[in-house]
């Protein structure tokens, strides 16, 4: 009897985020702007299982300021996003790997808090049905100036502004998480207790809770990188990674899975164990991903789950962006897998 009665008691995100705001947790602000933010994960979800259908597959025609194909999805994911903050009225600068700038709500909108999102990432996955995801990361205004950002002189004044808002270090991320539009479309968020995980129940159109403080295991003998991009590493790269494909005394190699969405790739490793990793190669100095949409929310939520995210030398929440699309490398997994490629001597990121 009380097992199923258990089954019953349902508790949403919605739920979950007011009983935090009564805990003291997280203010009243807070709680709007990620209702809204899970509001904008419902209708990108919507969009992306219908995508084939409505003919939102393909390119947009339009190449974005890292000059990147912009696919209808992510054009159409940025207004979503954007439009849903907007509405919530307390978000005051909103950036996205989308756009040029960060850019200022209107005044009769807008609030404090500034956030900073990859509305689609992934999106070469969509025309195949492939899962995606979108992240986020929520920061306090900071008016703290950094010299090489004010010297921008292609920015305006109030753009300057912004940027200057903007590029905070991850460790002053308030609250993180992403969604994952796959099998299951699930959304996962730290506020800076733990990390929790809604699925989306296609019955009730409602975030349901279904993993709380979800640890990440201490190590995982699953390795996920682009291995095409080999010949472009380093040697001490290579030898890192052919050492992990060497079967040892335990007679097991490590498992390869790379699905080319960071979610997707990341949430597998935040619940199996393991390592992701996104080097720079001889062609991309930085490597690929972005600090602030993309590597900052992550190694905040990994940290959350007790594991790691590195650049290879130090802890990317350390990193101070000096620019809006700044890309740095990101080693990101279980402790002891991150530190594993921290060890190897001269591992140039
Ligand atoms: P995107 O923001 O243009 O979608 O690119 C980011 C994606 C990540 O999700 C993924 O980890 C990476 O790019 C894959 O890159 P690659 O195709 O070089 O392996
Ligand atoms: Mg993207």
């Amino acid at each position: 009897e009380s097992k199923k009665s258990t089954r019953f008691e349902l508790i949403t995100l919605t739920s979950w985020l007011l009983k935090q705001e009564q805990a003291g947790v997280i203010d009243a602000e807070l709680t709007i702007v990620l209702s809204s933010i899970s509001m904008a994960c419902k209708q990108i979800a919507s969009l992306v299982q219908r995508a084939s259908i409505s003919n939102l597959t393909g390119v947009q025609g339009a190449v974005n300021i890292q000059g990147e194909d912009q696919k209808k999805l992510d054009v159409v994911s940025n207004e979503v996003f954007s439009n849903c903050l907007r509405s919530s009225g307390r978000t005051g600068i909103i950036a996205s790997e989308e756009e040029d700038v960060p850019v200022a709500v209107e005044e009769s909108y807008s609030g404090n808090y500034i956030v900073v999102f990859d509305p689609l990432d992934g999106s070469s996955n969509i025309d195949a049905a492939v899962s995606t995801g979108s992240i986020f990361g929520i920061y306090s205004p900071n008016d703290e100036c950094l010299p090489d950002i004010d010297g921008d002189a292609t920015l305006d004044s109030a753009e300057q502004k912004c940027v200057v808002s903007v590029c905070q270090p991850g460790s002053n991320l308030l609250a993180a998480g992403y969604c994952m539009y796959s099998s299951s479309v699930i959304f996962v968020l730290s506020i800076g207790n733990g990390v929790f995980s809604f699925s989306l129940d296609p019955m009730y159109g409602e975030f349901v809770l279904t993993q709380e403080n979800i640890q990440i295991p201490k190590s995982g003998k699953i390795y996920s990188f682009n291995e095409g991009n080999y010949q472009m590493w380093d040697d001490k790269l290579k030898k890192y990674i052919d050492d992990l494909k060497d079967p040892g005394p335990s007679g097991k190699p490590y498992s390869a899975r790379y699905i080319g969405s960071l979610v997707g790739d990341f949430h597998r490793t935040l619940l199996y164990g393991g390592i992701y990793g996104y080097p720079r190669d001889s062609k991309s100095k930085n490597g690929k991903l972005r600090l602030l949409y993309e590597c900052a929310p992550m190694s905040y939520l990994v940290e959350q789950a007790g594991g790691k995210g590195s650049d290879g030398h130090q802890r990317v929440l350390d990193i101070v962006p000096v620019e809006i699309h700044q890309r740095v490398p990101l080693y990101i997994g279980s402790v002891e897998e991150v530190e594993k490629l921290e060890n190897k001597p001269s591992i140039s990121g």
